[in-house]
């Protein structure tokens, strides 16, 4: 839809720019019909066009706006159209004057519409169990039809009768059931030529007084109805019964004939203890006769309920309540505007089609004595970028703060944010004025905060029992949906220390940066307590603090969920690697600086999905040992299923660089070896000359939904070319061992850095292709390293096969060693794609519920199966009743079993 207004009629309402009335600024809403209900106060209203068509009356729909303080108006939707009764009225066009009212929770709306192939009106309703809808037409036809039957106006009376009253220079009612779509009895015609009952006939040929408009309520008692009178011009007059049926008593004249429109269509009602007269004019700008717009007056009525004549006023009323500008409130709340349009449904609406010039005012926003320091809206970016300015009392005001809406093509709404440069206090007028080429972005909401977006502070925060601290690093180039980045300190270390990402990096990136504080620690390395972090890689006090600071930022900031990064140093890299166990649902990507699992630590990763790894470690650090760094290597790189061979690069004097490339489904592993650092949180001597930034080039390649095989668990890829096994923890075809992998527990001189395979409880197939002579068995056994050192593995496969065996881990926690047989030292046989993945959701339900109907029927032996029909070689149904059991019979042999 077209807006109202051009530059040059923005210019033209300067003049008027303190007026009130008429109320809604971006489109033409004649036949203003009044509801109140609990706070609020619904306006449905007709719309004039902005083009009309032969010069009359061009209306296509009905709108609805709502109050709660009589001076914001918001727009929620325009919710019935002619289509919306497409069954009998005529489309396109003479959507006439209405009432809506509420009764059990449904919304009854009321419209004048013409019949389809006719020239006469009839009266349509609309039903709907929200005021804002959606409205369907129950009926599929008028309620009433026939010349003159328009404008209906209805009332429910306090025995519950409803009554209609409609009509054009005549008066008819109905009394509608109590489903309000239908009547009983027939039509009653009023006799408006009544001058007791109407007032004085409007000429000598003794036309009525009455002209249109009805608008009946009852009040103390009485009934009311109020109507536009005399003739055109019109005015507005009413009278008054003892019953809803009349008779009725003329009472005289309230509202002379509207500025700039012959119609002048209204109603009062009664709001928080006021009461407001709604009428039309024309005296929108392009307005007229044809082009109405909704003005109120208060008025109070007289002591004997009469009613006093009401003078028309451009300064309208007073606002009955303020505005809170610390809850989000919706950008189409608006006393005044110019060139924007609001648009939407029951389901949301905004403002759009703004341009440079434009601007919206909100009247009476109580920014309380503390004031407001910050700003956010939500907005979509258009096609062009533009701009928000905030201002108090007038649009010329002094800019206070001014948010940038970048262009954007994706339709998706954001938020956009600034802190103020004036602290914004007391009751003002809230102004939005906006700047830009073109047509410019929409714009949905608003709220400000008393606290500034820019933050470089300390903040507690309460976990379970204890209250915790982090701190809050929030730069200045802030945006929308910020990425978020949790850096740890290293042991001894403080959150003021705001390392290792550093603040300049957040400057530059516009990140988001939280440095939370480790609690004391005892660290039997340094044999006392000091600050630092538990990185056991359980899920622990530490994990949940971290999580508490997430939300804790989320609920101050829009941050981006996809973009959470985490990185430490020293002990702060070791809780980075234990994160990746049990934070890997939240953080995109990791990087640890001079730190690894080691000591009381151990290396522990079991996570639930493959993760992005940055390592940057110094090669003279003799602390967090850089010797045993090929241990951690090549478990991370296993655990991630990235290629076992890097691509090393070396900087000559200052670093190599090893990637280890992602495969499909896994992450990359990046690991940077510095020539010249010792245990340190920083380091220059790296791409780009600063190790903060490297590590923000790598988070930022990656969000939490890049696809990953989340299944993948360990996959060592030991046949890739280049890949020397023995050098890397296996042992390989030596005597009748084919293959070994996992050492005891080295506690010692390694720093308990040493290669085992880890499982936490679950379900899991160790999956290989074994190459050899088919009558050769080989035995497969994982053995628990530690306790009663019992098999999750014990079988035997026959070479030349693909293999899956399926087990069960329900201890927790646990190191394993895969030890891989031949029966003899001379058997040639080689194992490829080994691999071990934890099951699927699928499998697992499918191995708990196979479909029966794709089981072969014959003489079963005892077997148990695996979801690829491949039968379980350990043959016992572990209590965890994974796979199928099947009773032997007496001579009976295996049949493969298929399960869907
Ligand atoms: O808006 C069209 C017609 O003009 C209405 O139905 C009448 O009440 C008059 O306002």
């Amino acid at each position: 839809m077209k807006k109202i207004f051009t530059l040059f009629t923005f210019c033209v309402l300067q003049g008027i720019a303190v007026a009130q009335n008429p109320i809604i600024c971006d489109r033409y809403t004649p036949d203003p019909a009044p509801y109140v209900h609990g706070d609020t106060l619904y306006l449905f209203v007709d719309h004039d066009e902005n083009e009309t068509i032969n010069g009359y009356f061009t209306m296509k729909d009905w709108l609805l706006y709502s109050t709660v303080d009589m001076v914001n108006w918001t727009y929620r939707g325009t919710p019935l159209t002619s289509a919306t009764f497409s069954s009998w009225a005529k489309q396109d066009n003479d959507c006439w004057a209405s009432q809506c009212i509420e009764r059990n929770g449904k919304w009854y709306w009321y419209v004048t519409a013409t019949i389809k192939g006719e020239a006469y009106p009839g009266i349509g309703v609309a039903v709907a169990n929200n005021p804002a809808g959606p409205y369907k037409d129950p009926i599929r036809k008028p309620l009433v039809k026939g010349w003159f039957k328009i404008d209906p106006t209805v009332m429910i009376d306090d025995n519950g009768q409803a009554y209609l009253y409609y009509g054009n220079n005549n008066l008819w009612y109905v009394k509608l059931n109590k489903g309000m779509t239908s009547f009983t009895g027939s039509e009653v015609s009023v006799n408006v030529k009544d001058e007791k009952a109407f007032g004085p006939h409007k000429n000598d040929k003794g036309d009525p007084n009455f002209e249109e408009a009805s608008w009946i309520y009852k009040r103390n008692g009485k009934y009311y109805l109020e109507y536009a009178a005399g003739g055109v011009p019109e005015h507005w007059a009413y009278s008054t019964a003892d019953k809803a049926t009349g008779p009725w008593t003329y009472q005289g004249k309230v509202l002379k004939e509207a500025e700039g429109s012959f119609t002048i269509h209204g109603g009062s009602v009664e709001f928080k203890g006021h009461h407001y007269m709604f009428y039309h004019n024309g005296k929108l700008p392009g307005g007229g006769g044809y082009k109405r717009s909704t003005c109120i007056e208060e008025f109070t009525p007289n002591e004997d309920g009469t009613i006093p004549a009401i003078a028309f006023t451009t300064k309208g009323v007073e606002p009955l309540q303020t505005v809170n500008p610390f809850v989000r409130q919706e950008a189409e709340t608006i006393n005044q505007c110019s060139g924007i349009l609001c648009e939407g449904d029951y389901k949301s609406c905004y403002v759009t089609d703004i341009s440079s010039g434009d601007y919206i005012k909100v009247r009476n926003v109580d920014f309380g004595t503390e004031g407001a320091k910050s700003f956010r809206a939500r907005v979509r970016g258009g096609a062009r970028k533009g701009t928000i300015s905030i201002r108090t009392g007038s649009k010329s005001g002094a800019v206070k703060g001014k948010v940038t809406v970048d262009a954007a093509s994706d339709g998706e709404w954001t938020e956009v944010l600034c802190d103020l440069t004036t602290t914004i206090k007391g009751t003002v007028d809230l102004f939005f004025t906006f700047t830009g080429t073109g047509q410019l972005f929409d714009f949905d909401s608003w709220l400000f905060s008393s606290e500034t977006i820019t933050a470089n502070k300390s903040i507690d925060i309460t976990v379970g029992n204890e209250t915790r601290n982090y701190w809050l690093y929030v730069p200045s180039t802030v945006k929308a949906n910020s990425p978020l980045v949790v850096s740890l300190h290293g042991a001894s270390g403080h959150s003021t220390d705001r390392s290792p990402f550093r603040t300049d990096i957040a400057d530059k990136e516009g990140c988001i940066v939280v440095y939370p504080q480790g609690n004391p620690i005892y660290f039997p390395v340094f044999g006392g307590t000091v600050t630092g972090w538990d990185a056991s890689g359980e899920v622990n006090g530490d994990v949940e603090f971290i999580k508490a600071i997430i939300e804790d930022v989320a609920t101050k900031y829009p941050i981006d969920r996809q973009r959470i990064y985490c990185c430490g140093f020293s002990n702060g890299g070791m809780m980075t690697y234990a994160l990746t166990n049990t934070m890997s649902d939240v953080f995109a990507a990791y990087a640890s600086i001079s730190g690894f699992p080691l000591n009381e630590f151990h290396f522990r990763h079991t996570g639930a999905r493959p993760v992005p790894f940055l390592h940057i470690h110094g090669k003279q650090d003799d602390f967090v040992r850089y010797a045993l760094m090929p241990v951690i290597v090549d478990e991370m790189v296993a655990r991630i299923g990235a290629n076992p061979v890097p691509q090393k690069t070396t900087v000559s004097g200052k670093y190599d660089k090893s990637v280890y490339e992602a495969t499909e489904g896994s992450f990359p592993y990046i690991y940077y070896e510095i020539n010249n650092m010792g245990h340190n949180d920083f380091t220059g001597d790296i791409e780009t000359g600063n190790s903060a930034q490297v590590m923000w080039n790598h988070f930022k390649q990656y969000t939490l939904d890049t696809p990953c095989d989340t299944t993948l668990k360990w996959l060592p890829r030991i046949e890739t070319e280049g890949y020397t096994p023995k050098d890397h923890g296996w042992m390989i075809n030596s005597s009748k061992t084919l293959l070994r992998f996992g050492g005891d527990q080295n506690t010692d001189g390694k720093q308990n850095v040493y290669r085992s395979l880890q499982l936490a409880t679950g379900s899991y197939k160790l999956c290989f292709h074994s190459e050899g002579e088919t009558d050769k068995e080989i035995g497969v056994k994982l053995q628990k390293l530690t306790g009663k050192k019992n098999y999750v593995l014990n079988t035997t496969v026959t070479a030349g096969t693909d293999a899956c065996l399926v087990f069960n881990v329900d201890d927790g926690w646990g190191e394993y060693r895969l030890t891989m047989t031949r029966p003899t030292a001379t058997d040639q046989i080689t194992i490829t794609n080994l691999g071990l993945f934890s099951l699927s959701a699928d499998e697992l339900t499918g191995i708990r519920h196979p479909d029966n109907s794709k089981l072969e029927i014959g003489n079963w032996t005892e077997a148990i199966y695996d979801l690829q029909g491949r039968e379980m070689v350990n043959r016992k149904l572990p209590n965890g009743q994974l796979g199928l059991y099947l009773a032997p019979t007496a001579g009976g042999k295996v049949r493969k079993i298929l399960i869907k």
